[in-house]
């Protein structure tokens, strides 16, 4: 049997992987293969998942820490998805929080288990609108040096950067931006997409399809920084049900909810680095998300639904407390749903800070 080609694309929070993803999900299946795809989180309820899966999509989750530090549990994922039918690809996206994913993940699968994978090269995602801050040190990059420093290190990483949402800049800004990346990641190549609209898909796909010597650069990873840098983040997930006696449109409540969030968080001063939420009922799903606090909230995926019941599930993750979150979270559902006539009913909510990353594995020498 042939090995699984796997293909990780990495990126900060909000960056662009899922909806890259799916794009990559539907050209591989174009060309007859087989596509499975693996997400990953620090908890469950995941909106990405249910986004995937609600687009038809043959989706393995990895929950409760990173690729790195569960990377018995990725293997054994994609083992499940083999068993419903053998993927000839697997995409995999890792969580946006997360760095050294050659060392952990790219390393070990091209040297402990080079039979089952064939690895491609590893493109990461650059998110404009934190990154350019980061990129040129601004001292309110939006986040703590430490997450900052995360945010490099994934590009330090990467065998191609993206430069992903083109569409929302000027040719002048991608141009500042492009030459920014060049001088600070200079040997490795990078190119420009909108996952939105597709531009700049076929180059990735280009790029991705090669073989060769990929996953080659060394780099030096400061654990305590990182760990701070990812506890910064207050981390939630929420599952809920909300029901009411006349229709509503699911994709305002959606948004509602996003909006709500954004004006109380902007209140505290806590820079959202992605906040999402989808809706699902009666086999239609919307999904809202807001991936800054000086970005417009956007209904990403529409349902067009009027709707009497959803299934909701919310992520954020926010540089602020886990309870902050909660509590603002609970306050912006409970707020939107009132004003339809609505009733939410919480089903679970895990919020925490991520814990510090401790790798299973994590292999310095490159592959020969
Ligand atoms: N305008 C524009 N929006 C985009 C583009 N790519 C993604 N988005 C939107 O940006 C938001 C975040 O995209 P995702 O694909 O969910 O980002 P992600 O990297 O998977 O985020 P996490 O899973 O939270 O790390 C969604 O609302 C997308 O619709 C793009 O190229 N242009
Ligand atoms: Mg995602």
């Amino acid at each position: 049997m042939s090995p699984i080609r796997f293909i990780m694309l990495g990126g900060f929070l909000g960056a662009g992987k899922t909806t890259t993803i799916a794009r990559l999900a539907r050209q591989y299946q174009g060309r007859g293969l087989k596509v499975g795809i693996v997400t990953n989180d620090q908890a469950t309820d995941l909106v990405d998942t249910n986004s995937l899966r609600a687009q038809g999509f043959d989706v393995g989750e990895v929950p409760g820490a990173c690729f790195c530090c569960n990377f018995n549990k990725l293997t054994e994922t994609v083992g499940q998805l083999e068993k419903s039918a053998r993927p000839d690809v697997v995409l995999a996206e890792p969580v946006g929080s997360c760095t050294d994913l050659v060392a952990t993940v790219v390393r070990p699968l091209q040297q402990l288990f080079a039979a089952q994978f064939d690895v491609a090269p590893y493109a990461v995602l650059l998110k404009p609108s934190h990154g350019s801050r980061i990129l040129r040190g601004e001292a309110k990059g939006g986040f703590s040096p430490q997450a900052a420093y995360i945010f490099k290190k994934q590009l330090e990483e990467a065998d191609l950067i993206v430069i992903n949402r083109i569409d929302e800049l000027a040719a002048d800004e991608a141009d500042a931006l492009m030459k920014l990346v060049q001088s600070q990641y200079p040997g490795t190549p990078a190119l420009r997409m909108s996952a939105k609209t597709g531009t700049g898909l076929e180059a990735l796909v280009e790029f991705i399809d090669q073989r060769g010597r990929f996953g080659q650069r060394l780099m030096d990873v400061d654990y305590d920084t990182y760990a701070i840098g990812e506890a910064e983040l207050g981390w939630l997930n929420s599952s809920l049900t909300v029901t009411a006696d006349k229709p509503f449109s699911l994709d305002e409540l959606l948004l509602d909810i996003i909006v709500r969030l954004q004006t109380s968080l902007a209140e505290i001063d806590a820079e959202t680095a992605h906040l999402k939420a989808i809706g699902m009922a009666a086999g239609r799903y919307g999904v809202a998300t807001l991936i800054s606090s000086f970005s417009a909230p956007e209904l990403s995926l529409p349902s067009k639904g009027q709707i009497r019941e959803a299934e909701i599930v919310v992520n954020a993750r926010v540089a602020t407390a886990p309870e902050t979150l909660t509590e603002y979270v609970e306050q912006a559902v409970h707020a939107a749903c009132q004003q339809r006539g609505a009733t939410a009913r919480f089903q679970q909510t895990q919020s925490f800070r991520p814990g510090r990353p401790v790798p299973t594995h994590r292999i310095l020498q490159p592959t020969a």
